[in-house]
């Protein structure tokens, strides 16, 4: 008799680990392999051994509590723990969370499993300290070399290979070593489809291609009274123009954003001598992707010719688009009717880890509603009930696929 999922105790622990790295402003920020990642991880793993899995870290950082059982590949579920600044507390932990709950209530129903289970936490999902984002599961699916990642240099200076010890988490597991048999994410979708839908499960059969630069505009310091308006190379206004020029760029299914902006040397009487700001581009289709990332170089040569300033970029993440597998979606679609839970196919906006298992076993992901389609917001929420029943879905498929005598499909 299954007793499904302790929704009592997920939600506890996501309430729990949602406090563990607040700042001194009360704002959630546990980037990648700093101090507040430490804790949150020791957390994980002490309730991972609690669940009476074997907790293993590989030399990336991913942490995975496993449930040796059956035979052959395991059926890995999970998502990550790291965050965005000033984050929301579903975004990752939930799909982390709600896997450990799914092993728990496996167990309390005495399936013998036909195969190992796996709970992952990848390391630098969000990317926000260390790029690209990704990074754990990327490395895990061979997609980035390990000690290339592990040379990353963090927006705050810092080397990730080094951060990684010091916070005890440079384990001594070869990446990819676990090789799933399949792989599910759940997540909260952090966009309006599924609320505007009434829709209370997405069945994410794709996600959209991502391209990350850094751009740095070297103009020239000036005292801001004294220098005529046609003698300036002012980075500011030249990065304002590249602002406002990526708005045009973003359309028939593309997004621009600009995230990050600083302007040097920041002060109200200098006119910025250098201004350093990131690009996220996204499309579901390759080639409109391509074509706003060529759109951009046009917009930055057309901007340092007219403002008289050298324009530079670093490429920190490009991933194209990636379809889910099709009898994974399926099977989400079938456990959502079973419980006569409303459920629709849907595109993710979001990066996430099964983006980069999907490169090494089929791989799917299952939505819950987000409240206002708000996320890596504090305001982030997502309603219990509908996190409970997220939980019951990714239990259904997991539970299909452990008892099966074959792989996924
Ligand atoms: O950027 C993303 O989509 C993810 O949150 N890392
Ligand atoms: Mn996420
Ligand atoms: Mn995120």
């Amino acid at each position: 008799m299954s007793a499904g999922i302790d929704g009592r105790v997920l939600l506890a622990r996501l309430r729990e680990l949602g406090e563990v790295g607040r700042d001194a402003r009360g704002r959630l920020v546990r980037l990648a392999a700093s101090d507040a990642d430490r804790a949150g991880r020791d957390l994980l793993a002490r309730w991972l051994q609690g669940a009476g899995l074997e907790v293993a870290v590989d030399a990336i950082g991913n942490l995975f509590g496993i449930w040796q059982a059956g035979a052959g590949q395991p059926v890995m579920v999970g998502s990550h723990i790291d965050t965005v600044i000033d984050a929301g507390i579903y975004d990752g932990c939930y799909g982390v969370l709600a896997g450990l709950a799914v092993v728990e209530a496996l167990r309390a129903e005495g399936l013998v499993p036909a195969r190992p289970l796996a709970v992952a936490a990848f390391t630098n999902e969000e990317g926000v300290r260390f790029a690209p984002d990704m990074m754990g599961s990327l490395v895990h699916a061979g997609g980035l070399d390990l000690a290339e990642a592990l040379a990353s240099i963090g927006t705050d200076g810092t080397v990730l290979g080094e951060e990684l010890r010091r916070i005890g988490y440079a384990g001594s597991m070869v990446p990819g070593t676990i090789r799933p048999a399949a792989y599910l994410e759940l997540h909260v979708e952090q966009g309006p489809v599924l609320e505007q839908d009434a829709a209370a499960i997405g069945a994410v059969a794709d996600l959209q291609g991502i391209s990350w630069q850094r751009l740095r505009i070297e103009g020239r310091a000036n005292h801001a009274g004294t220098t005529p308006m046609a003698l300036r190379q002012d980075a500011g206004h030249a990065a304002a123009r590249i602002v406002t020029g990526l708005r045009a760029l973003a359309e028939g299914g593309t997004v621009a954003t600009v995230g990050s902006l600083r302007l040097e040397p920041d002060a109200i009487n200098v006119i910025p001598g250098a201004a350093v700001l990131t690009v996220d581009l996204r499309d579901p289709d390759e080639g409109r992707l391509a074509a706003a990332e060529a759109a951009l170089s046009g917009l930055v040569a057309e901007v340092a010719a007219a403002e008289g300033v050298a324009i530079t970029t670093e490429r920190l993440a490009r991933f194209q688009p990636v379809r889910f597998d099709p009898a994974l979606v399926a099977r989400i679609e079938q456990a959502a009717a079973k419980r006569g839970l409303p459920v629709r196919r849907m595109t993710s906006g979001a990066g996430h880890d099964a983006q980069m298992l999907a490169r090494i076993c089929p791989s799917a992901m299952i939505f819950v509603p987000s409240r206002d389609g708000i996320s890596h917001n504090p305001a982030e929420y997502t309603a219990p009930e509908a996190l409970v029943a997220g939980a019951e879905v990714l239990l259904d498929v997991v539970r299909g696929l452990l008892g099966a005598d074959r792989g996924p499909g």
